[in-house]
């Protein structure tokens, strides 16, 4: 099945087509010809997937999924969790979102945290969610250079390499959105 992922980012769209690749063809914004900036005005996961998996559905008419992730710290009370991607300010990059994590608990022992997945798949009128999770701590710096985000200083439970230092098919085997995009998959695969 063709299946458009509106994703602006492009490590998002890489670790989808390894997951449901074999399967269907997951298309990009830039397949069907949309480089508009895709709004996400809401203080949930699931609001902002489905607002964003609407908004590429009525403007295009595809079949489609959106993805809206979080890392939820729980010495922090979840935070940054919906707030992720602008958690240093408006117009900060990745380093500066993790810059300000390790200062905010410089002072902490609790370093447990998750990243939260939520895709709002939309077929057919249909409008579905899927939750994926990864149990995991923060960890003091920054280590690794593979992935994206916050995942230089993400240790996933079991395991001792940040997602940033290990492979990317074993991030894709274990992680939050890899977790979620199963569950699209087995869905997929029993009704379609
Ligand atoms: P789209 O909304 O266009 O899909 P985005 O990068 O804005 O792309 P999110 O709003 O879901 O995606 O991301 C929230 C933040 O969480 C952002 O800073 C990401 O870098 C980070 N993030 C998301 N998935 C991650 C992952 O697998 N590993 C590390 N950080 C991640």
């Amino acid at each position: 099945m063709d299946l458009v992922f509106a994703t602006n980012n492009n490590h998002k769209l890489i670790e989808a087509r390894q997951v449901l690749g074999g399967n269907h063809k997951i298309l990009s914004l830039n397949d069907i010809n949309c480089d508009i900036e895709i709004p996400e005005d809401f203080d949930t996961l699931e609001e902002n997937a489905t607002q964003k998996a609407q908004f590429i559905h009525n403007k295009f008419g595809f079949n489609c999924f959106a993805d809206d992730t979080g890392l939820e710290v729980y010495a922090l009370n979840m935070k940054p969790g919906v707030f992720s991607a602008r958690y240093a300010g408006i117009d900060c990059n990745s380093q500066n979102n993790i810059k300000k994590l390790l200062q905010e608990l410089k002072s902490s022992n609790n370093r447990k945290a998750r990243f939260r997945t939520i895709i709002t798949l939309i077929l057919e009128k249909e409008i579905l969610s899927f939750e994926g999770i990864v149990n995991g701590k923060i960890i003091e710096e920054f280590r690794g250079k593979e992935g994206f985000g916050y995942d230089p200083v993400f240790i996933p439970e079991g395991y001792n390499q940040t997602f940033a230092e290990m492979p990317p098919s074993l991030k894709n085997n274990i992680s939050h959105r890899a977790n979620a995009l199963n569950k699209l998959s087995k869905f997929l695969s029993l009704h379609y």
